[in-house]
């Protein structure tokens, strides 16, 4: 039977798993859609603008924990396998498992179940300008959140950009991610350049789940939000309701663009295995001019 409850595709919905608090829990909702709103790219013809290989020029991040108690961190929470075959796909398995709810490395201004994930910094030469939408495939083994998450430079400056950043990650100390300037005193968010985001629930279907999503139902998380409605939920978040960029993803020449494929837990407890397939794609309408 097919389930009865509408599709939420409006790119505001509430979490599912964890109920998310502190001040701005509000902003929870932000960028959350159903997958099934983007499976299949709902029967349009694409060209392909650019691909990516997941399994090349990736890092890792997540936390490194103490598991054994002896005040020395000894395992990271996230592993990525090499490629291998899942189902006829080529894929790589991403495994991550959430922190505890008080660990430090959670914003109590964003709380969540925070698991790790894996990022690749992506060419500099303005290729992805054309695009319209990102094609992924995912087959979730478990439930979770994968956090979608494009970061755009805008105007490379000295202030803003790692002198000496290459794409080969990791990088120097402290410039983790495309020169962006991630603050690791303020949870790795950018202090420039936007960060863009699309929130997806895990279904574990047991089956390849395409996913063509239109570039622009990616969030700008970094804006300034106007909470006039709730006075009692204004409260400016370093990163994150702060105006960063230009609202655009619009990765000319010279800027450092960058995926993130981010997990988060169903709750604080239960880990997160997601196989994705190898290759992700920018596309655009097949015909289109730009
Ligand atoms: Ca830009
Ligand atoms: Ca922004
Ligand atoms: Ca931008």
């Amino acid at each position: 039977m097919p389930s009865a409850i509408a599709l939420n595709c409006s790119g505001s919905q509430s979490p599912q798993g964890y109920i998310y608090s502190g001040p701005n829990s509000r902003l929870s909702a932000e960028g959350r859609y159903d997958t099934q709103c983007f499976e299949g790219g709902v029967g349009k013809r694409f060209q392909t603008v650019a691909e990516v290989d997941l399994s090349k020029d990736w890092w890792s991040y997540g936390i490194q924990v103490d598991t054994n108690s002896d005040k020395l961190p000894d395992t990271e929470t996230t592993l990525i396998s090499n490629p291998v075959l899942i189902q006829g796909k080529r894929a790589i398995n991403l495994k991550s498992f959430p922190l505890e709810s008080g660990h430090p490395s959670i914003n109590p201004k964003d709380p969540n179940p925070f698991a790790g994930g894996m990022a690749i910094a992506l060419k500099d030469d303005g290729r992805y300008l054309p695009a319209t939408q990102l094609e992924i495939w995912i087959l979730p083994e478990t439930p979770g959140t994968l956090i979608l998450e494009l970061y755009d430079q805008d105007k490379p400056t000295p202030a803003n950009q790692c002198a000496d950043w290459s794409t080969t990650p990791p990088g120097p100390k402290d410039c983790l991610a495309g020169g962006l300037g991630k603050d690791p005193k303020n949870y790795y968010l950018p202090t420039t350049g936007d960060e863009f985001v699309v929130k997806l629930p895990l279904n574990p279907t047991g089956q390849w789940q395409k996913l063509v999503i239109p570039l622009d139902k990616f969030i700008d998380w970094n804006r300034r939000r106007d909470f006039s409605e709730n006075p009692d939920a204004r409260e400016a978040v370093r990163g994150i309701t702060e105006k960063l960029g230009d609202g655009l993803f619009n990765p000319e020449k010279g800027e450092e663009v960058t995926l993130q494929l981010t997990l988060v837990g169903h709750d604080w407890k239960s880990p997160i295995n997601l196989n994705i397939g190898q290759t992700v794609k920018f596309l655009k309408p097949a015909g289109a001019k730009k």
